[in-house]
């Protein structure tokens, strides 16, 4: 069959010129999903093409997407990026990808020894939330996690990112090998503070002498990473497909818009990424928080509230106006004022920037994609600004009508008495309480009392749960629409 490294594609694909076999697989990046493709690959990309170095990827999947890899292989490990704006489409061809494995495909083995070789410097992930086996409440590793009770008892032989990097590291310090930078790409708050305390934590009950190396050798910067890539589709990949002259089962859509701010502090050096638009800083948390509260904390609302009032996409939700001002106002009057934010930086111009790109029509960002994995996001996205709230007696409604769409669509059961199929973590805990309480506002207390999601704290705030069974009431009776008009 042919392919995009065996045929000759269309002209306007921008290619890679740099020299791909000198690339050494000086990355492992964990995740090959739908935004690694377009975003840090990316970036690696156009930095290749403006230094020339050897900084070259190697991607592995750990759960799923053995035939993404399988595909990517017979490529050449080549695929092209969509960049779709509301007018244009530029399509560019990959090249920093060099390397791929699957445990399933190459065995734990592989993995492990391609990321104990001397010339790996960092590995990378974008694992989803749930990946760093972390509690969302606290940010501490779980012990109780299914994945990492059976890494622990089988430490040698992990299954999750978490113990793969442990055991990565212990032979890296066997083999007296440098150790590698752990860089976070996920939406999680703080995420290198998060993955490098599930690594300690693991480490700790594993070897407290490897997890000592690991404290003092090993850095994990925080990044902030933005851009809207949606999970490809038959549509995207016919589009993409017609773009490029012949299929690209790797290939992905995205939008034009691309950011990423990384904390400086790499422990085995690292690629000059701000080349190609990427900002080194001393301190990204400010930057995350705001990035997480005011995009990903408004798309969730959007998510939840949209999926329920019938709106497939983001940009669906945007032709509505009570949704596209609800979408603002949760930005400038719940978010932007919780945040502390270096001088300069001007919050509303950010907010009216995201109201544009959640506009985007070539998009097809489902809210059911977004709504996903709630138990691990909701905290990160809501939570803290609902506490800031609570502390300063300022108004939080649109929060509260978020949590409030959320608690419905764990329900299970959309306005038109259609089943919704929630995909969470939680999944089976939403269900027991929803056999218990059905759909009534008693559910709302017993949702507050998920320790995991909400803490000890807020289902003793008599004024926020009061707040919340409104918001759920006005859901559950008039309907999500209606719900977010009356905001
Ligand atoms: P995706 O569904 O295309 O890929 C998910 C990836 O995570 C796959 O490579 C899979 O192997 C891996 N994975 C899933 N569960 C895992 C686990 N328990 N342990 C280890 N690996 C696991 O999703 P996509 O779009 O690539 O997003 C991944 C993450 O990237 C998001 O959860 C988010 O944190 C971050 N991100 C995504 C953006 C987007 O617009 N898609 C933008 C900014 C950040
Ligand atoms: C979205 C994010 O799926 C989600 O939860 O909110 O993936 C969002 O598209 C990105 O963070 C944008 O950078």
């Amino acid at each position: 069959m042919t392919n995009i490294a065996d045929t000759d594609i269309n002209a306007q694909v921008i290619r890679p010129t740099y020299d791909r076999a000198s690339l050494k697989s000086r990355i492992v990046h964990l995740g090959f999903g739908a935004f690694h493709r377009a975003h840090q690959a990316l970036f690696t990309n156009e930095m290749l093409e403006k230094t020339g170095s050897d900084w070259g990827i190697c991607e592995i999947n750990l759960f799923g997407g053995e035939d993404l890899i399988t595909r990517l292989r017979e490529q050449d490990h080549l695929y092209t990026v969509a960049e779709k704006g509301a007018n244009a489409t530029i399509v560019k061809m990959i090249g920093s990808v060099t390397k791929s494995l699957h445990p399933s495909l190459d065995g734990q083995q592989a993995v492990l020894d391609k990321m104990a070789e001397e010339q790996v410097a960092i590995v990378s992930m974008t694992i989803t939330e749930k990946g760093y086996c972390a509690d969302p409440a606290t940010g501490r590793l779980d012990k109780n996690n299914e994945l990492i009770k059976s890494d622990l008892a089988n430490p040698r032989m992990p299954n999750s990112a978490i113990g793969y990097i442990v055991e990565a590291l212990r032979i890296r310090r066997e083999l007296n090998r440098q150790p590698f930078t752990v860089m976070s790409c996920d939406n999680v708050q703080e995420n290198g503070h998060v993955a490098r305390a599930a690594v300690l934590d693991f480490a700790n009950l594993v070897d407290q002498e490897l997890a000592g190396w690991i404290e003092e050798n090993v850095t994990f910067p925080c990044t902030m990473v933005d851009r809207i890539v949606p999970a490809a589709t038959t549509e995207t990949l016919a589009e993409i497909a017609q773009l490029v002259g012949v299929e690209d089962p790797c290939g992905i859509a995205c939008e034009p818009f691309r950011q990423w701010v990384i904390e400086d502090n790499f422990v085995n050096g690292r690629p000059e990424w701000d080349i190609a638009g990427a900002e080194f800083v001393s301190d990204v948390v400010p930057f995350e928080e705001m990035k997480l509260r005011m995009l990903n904390g408004s798309h969730s609302f959007l998510a939840y509230l949209g999926y329920l009032g019938g709106y497939t996409h983001i940009s669906d939700t945007m032709t509505n106006e009570s949704y596209r001002k609800a979408a603002f106002d949760m930005m400038m009057k719940a978010q932007a004022p919780t945040l502390t934010m270096p001088e300069g930086t001007n919050l509303e111009s950010y907010a009216k920037l995201l109201i544009e790109r959640f506009t985007n029509p070539s998009l097809k960002h489902q809210t059911w994609q977004i709504a996903m994995d709630g138990s691990q996001k909701i905290p990160q996205r809501m939570g803290g600004s609902l506490r800031h709230h609570l502390e300063h007696g300022t108004n939080y409604k649109w929060l509260a009508m978020g949590i409030a769409g959320w608690m419905t669509y764990i329900s299970g059961v959309d306005e038109k008495a259609q089943p919704i199929d929630v995909r969470d973590p939680m999944a089976e805990q939403f269900k027991v309480i929803y056999q218990q309480h059905g759909i009534n506002t008693s559910a709302v207390k017993a949702i507050l009392g998920l320790e995991a999601v909400f803490g000890t704290d807020l289902i003793n705030n008599e004024g926020l749960v009061n707040e919340i069974t409104k918001a759920y009431q006005l859901i559950i009776t008039k309907g999500a629409r209606a719900a977010v008009a009356a905001l």
